[in-house]
């Protein structure tokens, strides 16, 4: 599957879409006929949801985007799939802007976002990599990240799931609403602290309905924000990063799990940009490693058209380690 769909690279600013295979209600793709006029003027009278990838501080290109897809904020909405900071060189001005957006953005939260909050209070030590001082920093410091810890980590809407990385087989959509609604509750809350201060690490690393406290917590988060491969039981790896190719034995994308039971829904997700843009009649990965200097990608949900803008190599560091949550300091 990866590779299906060639990509129009654009300059700055540019145009630039192509039509993405539909879901139907037999199951099969179908791909829509091009319309006639530019996206930006067929979009002009009727709202559109537009789902847009790990942007991770790169500002500009999500201007650039922004200005390709036609945007306006008065009639259209926005969907990241998280990891709206770090890497990037301009977090602080992409986390401003998507907060300022009030209801017309909807953001999950990512690893890279939970890792500034954690980093904010002072749980977990700067990584070389990261590019976060720029928040740290800033007068409105407190209120950027009051407002982010109150993100959802999961939003369930019509036939579509956003999250940031993915979803345990064993978990419905219900279940896994509900799921991302206790840590939710315990972000929001007054021991949000105590949850960011014991969020790191990689176990247990399968769910389990029995598991109470930090343990289900850290389930949840990891599941929902750094999950790419697990056993078809469910058991989470966390050590490869690349691509589907590279699965340790016994291993496989979470989304290519036979009977998977968020499988009736259309996951948009983002994180894995080794995987690079993915879609499927029931998932659309967004993650086209902007920050490492590939694309920023925009889907429109309505007909499910591409848009994209090449990206600057911004990250101070080209590691695919990057992109994972350390494990706890010792
Ligand atoms: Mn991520």
């Amino acid at each position: 599957m990866i590779g299906r769909h060639s990509i129009t690279t654009v300059s700055r600013g540019a145009r630039a879409a192509q039509y993405l295979p539909r879901e139907s209600c037999d199951g099969q793709m179908r791909w829509p006929r091009p319309r006639k006029q530019p996206a930006g003027k067929s979009s002009k009278n009727a709202m559109a949801t537009y789902a847009i990838g790990d942007v991770q501080g790169c500002f500009e290109e999500l201007q650039a985007l922004l200005g390709a897809i036609g945007f306006d904020r008065g009639k259209d909405r926005l969907w990241f799939v998280g990891d709206l900071v770090n890497r990037g060189p301009a977090s602080l001005a992409t986390l401003r802007f998507v907060r300022d957006l009030g209801e017309a953005a909807l953001t999950t939260l990512g690893n890279h976002d939970l890792h500034l909050l954690a980093l904010a209070h002072g749980f977990v030590k700067a990584r070389g990599d990261d590019t976060l001082g720029d928040v740290l920093a800033a007068p409105d410091r407190d209120s950027l990240l009051d407002w982010l810890r109150r993100r959802p980590m999961l939003h369930v809407e019509a036939n579509y799931v956003l999250v940031h990385a993915g979803l345990l087989p064993q978990w419905d959509i219900v279940t896994a609403k509900a799921l991302a609604g206790e840590v939710e509750a315990e972000l929001r809350g007054p021991r949000h602290r105590e949850l960011l201060a014991q969020l790191y690490g990689s176990r247990p690393d399968r769910w389990s309905d029995s598991l109470r406290g930090i343990e289900r917590l850290r389930v949840i988060v990891n599941a929902m924000t750094r999950l790419r491969f697990c056993t078809p039981e469910g058991v989470m790896e966390f050590s490869t990063k690349g691509e589907t190719v590279k699965a340790p034995p016994g291993y496989l994308p979470w989304f290519e799990v036979s009977g998977r039971k968020s499988a009736d829904r259309t996951v948009v997700c983002g994180h894995w940009s080794a995987l690079g843009l993915h879609t499927a009649p029931n998932l659309l990965a967004l993650d086209s490693g902007c920050v490492w200097g590939g694309k920023l990608s925009a889907i429109r949900l309505e007909d499910r058209r591409l848009y994209q803008v090449p990206c600057a190599s911004s990250a101070l560091v080209e590691s695919s380690a990057a992109q994972a949550l350390p494990t706890p300091q010792r």
